[in-house]
């Protein structure tokens, strides 16, 4: 009897840089949204890492739970399905990569290629089963306040500054009224990461927003651009506004803070010994021209 060879491919930097690669040459897509599927990857990521609990040590981007009911079917991950779907296009080409780390590495190609920071990413995420998904509700609500954010954000550890600089992401993307009933883009470039959510959020004046959809905030000037409940707390808490006044006026400073808050979201809930190298930091495509 023929037995086959067992291959232990143990991949390299170069390999995930070609999953970089290839990640990055899904984003664009004229007829997706405002032409890059980049907002939806770091929406993914996050979510797939946001469901962690420090107490319990369950949750987090290791298993990527989100594959199965009832995780898919969650409120809070309404239209994340069409990033898992564009993200195969990836795996059937690397079929050694785990979905956790395809998921995650997909937020961070999705943030360089924007122009964002660096962000340092390590690979080492396992696939696991339903069984190890995280109940429904350990996402934040959009509708509520800074008590819901503040609970939401300490059960996965992290502290004020840390929350202002990561929902700073919302410079990214839009909401959709078939996923989570909020309209809009919260910039005015929503393919651009930047300090702009910030810069809004101080310098515009915000109004409630008339219509039959859920409480949202638009701005005065040219009803375009919205801001959730969640994201109008950043600036009228005593504590929160402090950070958001901070990275409004710096964007470097944001760069370098949300560059280590969400490479530590990412890596919520895996275990040490699963880190299969030291953090790696991927180049971008345009890097690599030069
Ligand atoms: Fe968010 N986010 N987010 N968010 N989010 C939505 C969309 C994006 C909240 C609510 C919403 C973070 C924190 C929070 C992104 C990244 C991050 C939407 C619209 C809601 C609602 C979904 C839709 O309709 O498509 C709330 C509440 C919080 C915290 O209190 C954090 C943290 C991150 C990442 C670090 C990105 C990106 C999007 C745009 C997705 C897209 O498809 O354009």
């Amino acid at each position: 009897q023929a037995v086959k060879a067992k291959t232990n491919f143990v991949p390299t930097k170069e390999d995930y840089q070609k999953v970089y690669n290839k990640i990055a040459e899904t984003l664009e897509a004229d007829d997706y949204d405002d032409g890059s599927y980049g907002p939806v990857y770091v929406r993914l990521a996050w979510h797939a890492s946001g469901t962690y609990d420090k107490e319990t040590g369950t949750g987090g981007s290791n298993y990527a739970t989100m594959r199965f009911e009832p995780e898919s079917l969650h409120g809070a991950n309404a239209g994340l399905d069409t990033a898992r779907t564009k993200l195969e296009e990836v795996k059937k080409l690397f079929p050694w990569i785990s979905y956790g780390d395809l998921w995650t590495l997909g937020g961070v190609c999705a943030i360089q290629e924007a122009s964002g920071p660096k962000i340092p990413w390590r690979p080492g995420r396992i696939d696991g089963f339903a069984k190890d998904a995280t109940p429904d509700g350990r996402l934040p609500d959009a509708a509520q306040g800074a008590d819901h954010v503040r609970n939401i954000f300490y059960r996965m550890g992290f502290n004020d500054q840390e929350i202002v600089a990561l929902i700073g992401a919302h410079a990214l993307g839009r909401c959709h009224p078939n996923r989570s009933g909020f309209d809009g883009p919260w910039t005015f470039s929503p393919t651009t990461f930047s300090n702009a959510f910030y810069e809004l959020l101080w310098n515009e004046k915000w109004t409630w927003k008339k219509w039959s959809g859920p409480k949202q905030l638009e701005d005065k000037k040219t009803k375009t651009l919205m801001m959730l409940p969640t994201d109008y707390v950043l600036v009228t808490d005593r504590s929160f506004k402090q950070y958001t006044k901070k990275y409004a006026q710096d964007e470097q400073a944001f760069f370098k803070d949300f560059s280590a808050v969400f490479n530590k979201l990412l890596e919520l809930g895996v275990p040490s010994q699963q880190w299969a190298s030291e953090p790696y930091e991927l180049k971008t495509l345009e890097e690599q021209k030069a």
